[in-house]
């Protein structure tokens, strides 16, 4: 269900009086803490950006980034503004890991994880068994060497990127559109590789969430939707490991937005997964599709991100068909604003415990520390909270070079940012600086038992 109206404003009310101002400048460092009533300016304003926006309700929005195009700036500013998740768009299939047998190259996918959480962003993997993509050594491989080069190639891919990646991409694409298995090598050492690969992928990296991906699953009515829908029942009754569903959502190519795509989502989220739209384009980016696809996840509580396949159309799969929200010279197309005013009037992805609640303010005061350099402020807000996870606004005054230093107390872990650059010696100390998009940003911590704010201290250069 749509939060109501009320819903929002209650939640805006307890954003924009619940404030409190954390000083770095070097004449108050010794006095900590300050408390306020006023509204922070713009603490109940929209997001600006699809990441921020989306951040609002616990979700990600998402880009696939193709490394070649790393080295363009006008890409590579519109995507470290507007999306805070990515999705390497070939470099991290076997093709590229495992150029020869047991010769693994992360070369290219490190690339893009590295410019990517250095941004603050996270990395979602995909993927690790398809029938497409395959080295040339894979695709001449079937049978019990197949399977062993399989469950080889899930551990070592698994292994490198331990501990880093929100989710992987476990399994991509098995299905024939009547909802039977797809035929391919993999098919071929037996109709159990699908729990094979999962089981081996949990066990190689049990941090990371394990996905089913595939195109063509929106539609509730449709034979592979139920093939699915039915493997993924059949693994939560025996207890394979499986977290979500990626419905890649190509909306390109002939298809378009079922009707019953919510009734989708929400079927695969009762479950007991968390559902994605993982590689969303629409053909000439209709905005009333755009627009619904994104009520559609926001509507989901367990719909935790969209990802969109392509920063411009010219950066597409499909470029004739102009999918993406940005044009060729990286404006903002109609649809942007759509899919943007969905997210920032969206219901979070898990109801809040108590409504309204917000995380409790710090019974020890925390001490900024003396900063180095000019002066600036830190002023931190009330985000959206869930049971699991709050969000701040975080708000910077008095420079617009500043550096912040915020450390959260343990066990809380940070787990999202947008709008900066950041850089996390450790889950607990995130250093951010400004990414040219203005001086409000924010972040999502993982409370893990402990509410209390982190401390911030703000240093101008
Ligand atoms: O966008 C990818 C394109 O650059 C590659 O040439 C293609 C090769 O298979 O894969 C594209 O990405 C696909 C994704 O990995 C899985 N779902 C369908 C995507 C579009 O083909």
């Amino acid at each position: 269900m749509a939060e109501s109206s009320s819903d929002l404003r209650r939640r805006r009310w307890w954003r924009s009086t619940t404030t409190r101002v954390l000083a770095g400048v070097a004449s108050v460092a010794a006095t900590a803490t300050v408390l306020v009533t006023a509204p922070a300016p713009g603490a109940d304003a929209a997001a600006s950006t699809l990441g921020a926006a989306a951040a609002q309700t616990g979700r990600y929005f998402g880009t696939a980034i193709a490394g070649s195009r790393l080295s363009n700036s006008a890409y590579t500013t519109i995507a470290a503004r507007e999306f805070n998740m990515v999705t390497a768009e070939n470099e991290m299939k076997p093709d590229a890991t495992e150029p020869n047998q047991n010769q693994f190259n992360f070369s290219a996918g490190d690339q893009i994880y590295n410019w990517a959480v250095s941004r603050g962003m996270k990395v979602r993997g995909h993927t690790l068994a398809w029938h497409a993509q395959q080295p040339g050594w894979m695709q001449n491989m079937g049978g019990s060497a197949l399977r062993s080069a399989m469950i080889n190639h899930i551990q070592k891919v698994m292994a490198h990127y331990q501990g880093k990646l929100a989710h992987w991409d476990v399994v991509n694409e098995a299905f024939n559109e009547d909802g039977s298995r797809r035929q391919s090598n993999l098919q071929g050492t037996g109709n159990d590789w699908i729990e094979v690969a999962f089981r081996t992928a949990r066990a190689a990296d049990p941090s990371t969430k394990l996905c089913y991906n595939d195109y063509n699953i929106d539609n509730w009515n449709y034979g592979k939707t139920q093939g699915v829908y039915r493997m993924v029942q059949d693994f939560k009754a025996r207890g394979v490991p499986i977290d979500c569903v990626g419905l890649q959502a190509h909306f390109t190519g002939g298809s378009s937005v079922p009707s019953s795509f919510q009734t989708t989502i929400s079927s695969f989220a009762a479950l007991g997964v968390d559902v994605a739209l993982t590689e969303v384009d629409v053909t000439n980016s209709n905005t009333s599709q755009y627009q619904a696809l994104t009520q559609a996840c926001m509507n989901v509580a367990r719909c935790v991100g969209i990802t969109v396949w392509g920063v411009r159309d010219s950066d597409s799969w499909r470029a004739n068909e102009s999918p993406l929200l940005f044009d060729g010279n990286g404006n903002k197309k109609a649809a942007y604003n759509s899919v943007l005013n969905a997210l920032n009037a969206g219901s979070p992805t898990t109801t809040p415990t108590t409504t309204p609640t917000g995380p409790t303010t710090s019974t020890t005061p925390t001490t900024p520390t003396t900063p180095g350099g000019g002066s600036c402020t830190a002023t931190l807000s009330a985000g959206q909270s869930w049971g699991d996870r709050y969000n701040l606004n975080v708000s910077v005054s008095g420079s617009s070079t500043w550096t912040v230093t915020m450390n959260v107390p343990s066990p809380a872990r940070i787990s999202a940012t947008w709008n900066i650059n950041a850089s996390w010696p450790s889950s607990q100390v995130l250093i951010a600086k400004p990414n040219g998009n203005g001086n409000n940003w924010g972040v999502t911590i993982m409370h893990n038992g402990n509410r209390n704010w982190p401390s911030v201290s703000c240093s101008a250069s």
